[in-house]
């Protein structure tokens, strides 16, 4: 049994052995979930994602698909970066979004961690409608077969935080 938790903050300074990442194909940083994870996390982060477009993922890492690096100096023992899809108004994405937490959870079994924090990928600059979104991320969490004992959604706004409030009620 997988407990689902939620929580209003930053998730860069959540304590959980895993910290998932909304991050961009480039792997090589951004704005928002992803510019806080690596200006708290310092340089090692940006190192690890570097060797592995220099190694794997030269053409990027696909949308949908996640990869773990250390959580350098985060109170982690890994950051799980994964790439959400752009919202689009004429193609249904939601199992791209859907995909984003099953392989972050796999990615986290691979690891062995037992508690995992995870932003609203694609909520930001993605703009994935916020509902959609946490009906998705929620309803992935719940059905995935994993040994995760603890996943925490960590939100930033309050607005986010009761979107995924009114889904688990
Ligand atoms: N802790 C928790 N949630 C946060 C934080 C934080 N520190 N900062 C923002 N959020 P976004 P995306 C919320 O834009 O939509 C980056 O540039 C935010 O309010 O971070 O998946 C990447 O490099 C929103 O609800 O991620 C990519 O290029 C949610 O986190 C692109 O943005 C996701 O917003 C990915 O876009």
């Amino acid at each position: 049994m997988t407990t689902i938790e939620l929580v209003q903050g930053d998730i860069s300074r959540e304590s959980v052995d895993a910290i998932v990442n909304a991050a961009n194909s480039s792997l090589l940083g951004g704005g928002g979930v992803d510019g806080a994870i690596h200006r708290r996390g310092g340089p090692a982060i940006l190192e690890e994602c570097r060797k592995l477009r220099a190694s794997q993922y030269g053409k990027g890492l696909r949308t949908g698909q996640a990869v773990a690096t250390t959580a350098g100096d985060l109170d982690a023992r890994w950051v799980i970066h994964t790439v959400g899809p752009v919202f689009s108004a004429t193609e249904d994405r939601s199992a791209l979004l859907a995909s984003c937490y099953r392989e972050s959870l796999r990615v986290a079994d691979e690891l062995g961690a037992r508690t995992v924090a995870f932003p609203a990928i694609s909520t930001g600059v993605y703009r994935y409608p916020l509902e959609d979104a946490a009906r998705i991320a929620v309803d992935t969490v719940r059905a995935a077969r994993t040994d995760v004992e603890e996943v925490r959604f960590v939100l930033f706004d309050e607005r986010a935080y009761e979107a995924f409030a009114r889904q688990l009620r």
